[in-house]
């Protein structure tokens, strides 16, 4: 209780700071359904705790949503949009990463309760930006403010993806890059690969480091041996069944904690791009201060999830309040 408070507390100054600022960040206030929709906090909360009991993936599923639909044209629910046969939509991009479908169904649900208490009225990037916040905070994850306000966009366009979502693969110069676009340093970049506390990857997504490594070892050498051993047993049959995954975090994998970076610091990182982290130069200071003091980290990763939560974010005009999540309110041309 006393971190929330003292998060509460200190966030407003921290991200004064904010390089991710946009113009139209101003207009979003903590309180905008406070007169529209005043059980707006009570219904997503109700929605969030009674899916994440049921189905225990959600927090990470979720959370793993939010990131990509703010990582591509700003968080503006676009990733949540369906295809049809004029568009393929962002979630259904060729590296869609297989976003987990509780998630989906997760917005679903806050927005059909919301709809039945405040018609058109409460965005459907809101709930997922509160629905996130919610879920990280319930799986032991830090509490902090979601300013509101945001409206849904009007595109959403699978082949933007690739630019803006990094993969396994990426190189790290380029996924710090990536995130400096967008207004997020070092320190927020190792924060905010946090999440990987939670949650779990598929075995394609990390067999590059267990068969066939390189030339001189068919192991990935940064891995733990006894790791990348049990590693090897899971994904034994992944080609045929593509479905075997592993936690992200094995130690403590349903637990929003810094167990991720003291992970990194003994080689049980499970993505190249986890295991980079412990050694790169500029983002080492950041494992090791996040592994030494959870405080640390949880003042972090809300800071950038607020710094996140507002990136490109619509207002006014420039959005619209969707009557349901997966579809624009007018068909046309879109
Ligand atoms: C930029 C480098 C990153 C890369 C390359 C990356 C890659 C991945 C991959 C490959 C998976 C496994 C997906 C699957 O097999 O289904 C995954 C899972 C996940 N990622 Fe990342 N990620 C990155 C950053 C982030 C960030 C910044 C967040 C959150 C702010 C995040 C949140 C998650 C979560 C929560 C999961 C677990 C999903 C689940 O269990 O359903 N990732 N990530
Ligand atoms: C892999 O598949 C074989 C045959 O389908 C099965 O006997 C074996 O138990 C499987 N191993 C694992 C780890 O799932
Ligand atoms: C851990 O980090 C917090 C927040 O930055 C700081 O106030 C505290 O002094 C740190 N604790 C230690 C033991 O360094
Ligand atoms: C590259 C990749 O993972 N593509 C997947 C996208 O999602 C579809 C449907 O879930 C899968 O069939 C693809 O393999």
């Amino acid at each position: 209780m006393g971190l929330v408070f003292l998060l509460f507390l200190l966030i407003p100054y921290l991200s004064l700071s904010s390089e991710a600022k946009s113009p139209t960040t101003d207009q979003l206030t903590p309180n905008y359904y406070a007169k529209s929709c005043p059980r707006f906090h009570d219904i997503i909360r109700g929605v969030v705790v009674d899916k994440q009991i049921a189905h225990s993936t959600t927090a990470a599923a979720t959370l793993r949503l939010f990131f990509h639909d703010c990582m591509v044209d700003g968080c503006d629910g676009s990733v949540l949009i369906s295809s049809n046969p004029f568009n393929k939509a962002e979630r259904d991009a060729d590296i869609n990463l297989s976003l987990p479908g509780d998630s989906f169904d997760l917005i679903v649900k806050a927005k059909t309760a919301l709809e039945l208490e405040c018609p058109a009225t409460v965005s459907c990037s809101d709930i997922l930006a509160v629905a996130t916040r919610d879920l990280v905070t319930m799986v032991g994850g830090p509490f902090y403010n979601i300013n509101l306000g945001r409206k849904d966009g009007f595109t959403s366009n699978a082949a933007k993806v690739k630019y803006h979502l990094a993969q396994p693969t990426t190189p790290i110069d380029k996924i710090i890059s990536m995130f400096e676009e967008k207004g997020l340093d070092v320190a927020d970049l190792v924060a905010l690969m946090g999440s990987h506390t939670i949650g779990f990857s598929h075995c394609k997504e990390f067999s590059a480091r267990l068969y066939h490594y390189s030339k001189n070892a068919d192991t990935d050498p940064t891995f733990h041996p006894k790791y990348a051993e049990g590693l090897k047993k899971l994904c034994a049959n992944y080609t045929k069944d593509p479905t075997m995954s592993a936690f992200n975090d094995v130690m403590t994998p349903n637990k929003f904690d810094n167990m991720y970076y003291l992970n990194l610091q003994r080689g049980l990182g499970l993505l190249a791009t986890d295991q980079v982290m412990a050694s790169d130069k500029r983002t080492k200071p950041y494992v090791d201060l996040f592994a030494a003091n959870q405080t640390a980290f949880f003042e972090a990763f809300a800071r950038a999830m607020q710094k996140v939560s507002v990136y490109g974010i619509k207002t006014g005009n420039q959005g619209e309040v969707r009557r349901r999540c997966d579809a624009f309110n007018s068909i046309s041309t879109r």
